[in-house]
């Protein structure tokens, strides 16, 4: 599975915290080991300022992350539902990271 963030996975001070490392937290913890790929970019500059988040785009129709793509190609758009989602869908046999 593939989990594209914005600059990375670190703590924030954003009340909250930082939804892209709420996400990878949320996978972790349900036993996945997802890629992760950094985007970059800032939403507020425009499509055509942000060429690093075109794949995103091209998922979602929008510029925000985090965005899960998972091995089966569903494709789960920002931070509270990928939380769902791990908690759904937790990792199992094969699946699970070492
Ligand atoms: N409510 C969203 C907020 C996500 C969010 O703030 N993402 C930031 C990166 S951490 C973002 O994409 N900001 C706009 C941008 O940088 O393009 C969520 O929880 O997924």
């Amino acid at each position: 599975m593939k989990l594209y963030v914005c600059w990375g996975t670190f703590r924030s001070p954003r009340p909250g915290g930082h939804p892209c490392r709420n996400a990878h937290e949320a996978l972790k913890q349900a036993g996945w080991n997802p890629e992760v790929e950094k985007v970059y970019g800032l939403g507020l500059l425009g499509d055509s300022l942000n060429p690093t988040r075109s794949k995103v785009r091209n998922l979602t129709g929008q510029n925000w992350v985090p965005v899960l793509e998972t091995d089966d190609g569903e494709v789960v758009s920002g931070s509270d539902k990928i939380i769902r989602w791990a908690r759904d869908n937790p990792a199992s046999g094969a699946d699970r990271a070492a």
